[in-house]
């Protein structure tokens, strides 16, 4: 535990549980006005945190951002330069907050109606534990990062939250997953190129292997290339920077000139290191309290959700996305998610 602040009046404790991360703690109760007030009056002291924390942040009991979702979007600002507006991104209106278009709504309920992904198969570990890594557990993916320059920074606010054991959103360490591989892996990764794309573009590897048919697509939707290495432009430290099936492109990769589909090399790779980020040793299992919001770093942490029961429970999370500092591979990009007019 240290004190961070001019007056000492936040600590930054251990994440319970959790192989990284931290949890920020205000050292006197006070109710998410005062707590953003008092971050706004020392801007350096999240994104400091935030680092210190190796990307991933936890703060409990901001309940009064229910209310007050502005609140989120000042806590956003903080992070970075530039927090995405979803009217500008293409978001079906339905999945952005009505007030705050910087909101971006995830729920089972109206108008959202966005389901959980299934149980895994089996639904535990043979010790009992919960699934966290990859095949076994499915949906790991960093976010938006079929977008060149993608978004650095997420934040996650719990506004309805399940059950304890359901619902669950899991977080991996993608700079100690990097640092542990064996250098002759390191060595063949280092230039590799991984193709994203956005679910429903039916180019995952569940539409390739269940052969469904290509569409268009609009040139903002198209396919985008990330480094599989990428150097944290903050931290300087390198970090895997994949997603499992479901946001890559099966169709064209997943992993560019290693062939294509299922049972390229490219594909085998990409499991392999899908599996191997996920490891139990990697992952922070984050169960919900209503008024949690955790901040983390998509240039180093990849995350899932985790099944639960949406017919009995609501759960609705609200997320914003910081943008502006993705690194210097990204230098001079245009967008590449704004529709052309000419297309
Ligand atoms: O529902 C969750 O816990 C995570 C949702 C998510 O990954 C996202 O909206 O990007
Ligand atoms: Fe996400």
């Amino acid at each position: 535990m240290h004190r961070l602040g001019l007056r000492g009046e936040f600590e930054l404790c251990p994440l319970a549980g959790a192989p990284f991360g931290r949890q920020l703690r205000f050292v006197n109760a006070a109710d998410a006005k005062n707590i953003v007030d008092a971050l706004e009056s020392e801007p350096e002291l999240l994104p400091q945190a935030l680092q210190e924390a190796g990307g991933l942040l936890l703060l409990k009991d901001l309940n009064e951002v229910s209310g007050e979702p502005s609140l989120m979007l000042r806590l956003s600002q903080l992070l970075g330069p530039i927090v995405d507006n979803y009217h500008e991104t293409g978001t079906p209106a339905s999945m952005v907050h009505q007030r705050v278009p910087e909101i971006y709504v995830v729920s089972n309920a109206p108008p959202v109606n966005r389901w959980p992904p299934p149980p895994p198969d089996p639904p535990l570990c043979p010790d009992g534990t919960l699934p966290v890594t990859f095949p076994h557990r499915r949906g790991w993916h960093t976010d938006q990062s079929f977008r060149r320059p993608p978004p650095d920074i997420s934040l996650l606010y719990g506004v309805q939250v399940a059950v304890k054991g359901q619902g669950q959103t899991l977080f991996a360490d993608c700079a100690a997953a990097f640092d542990t591989l064996p250098a002759s892996v390191k060595a063949q990764i280092e230039d590799l190129v991984g193709i994203h794309v956005e679910y429903g573009a039916n180019r995952s590897e569940d539409d390739v292997r269940s052969q469904r048919s290509l569409r268009p697509l609009k040139k903002h939707e198209r396919p985008q290339r990330q480094p599989v290495v990428r150097l944290h432009p903050v931290t300087g430290r390198r970090a895997l920077y994949l997603c499992d099936g479901a946001q890559m492109d099966w169709v064209d990769g997943p992993l560019a000139g290693m062939g294509t589909g299922p049972g390229s090399d490219g594909a085998k790779l990409a499991y392999k290191l899908m599996t191997h980020l996920t490891q139990r040793q990697f992952v922070y299992v984050h169960e919900w309290d209503r008024g949690d919001l955790v901040i983390f770093d998509n240039r180093n942490v990849v995350h899932a959700v985790t099944w639960y029961d949406a017919e009995n429970y609501e759960r609705t999370l609200w997320r914003t996305t910081v943008s502006g500092n993705p690194g210097a591979e990204y230098d001079g990009e245009r967008p590449s998610w704004l529709p052309d007019p000419a297309d």
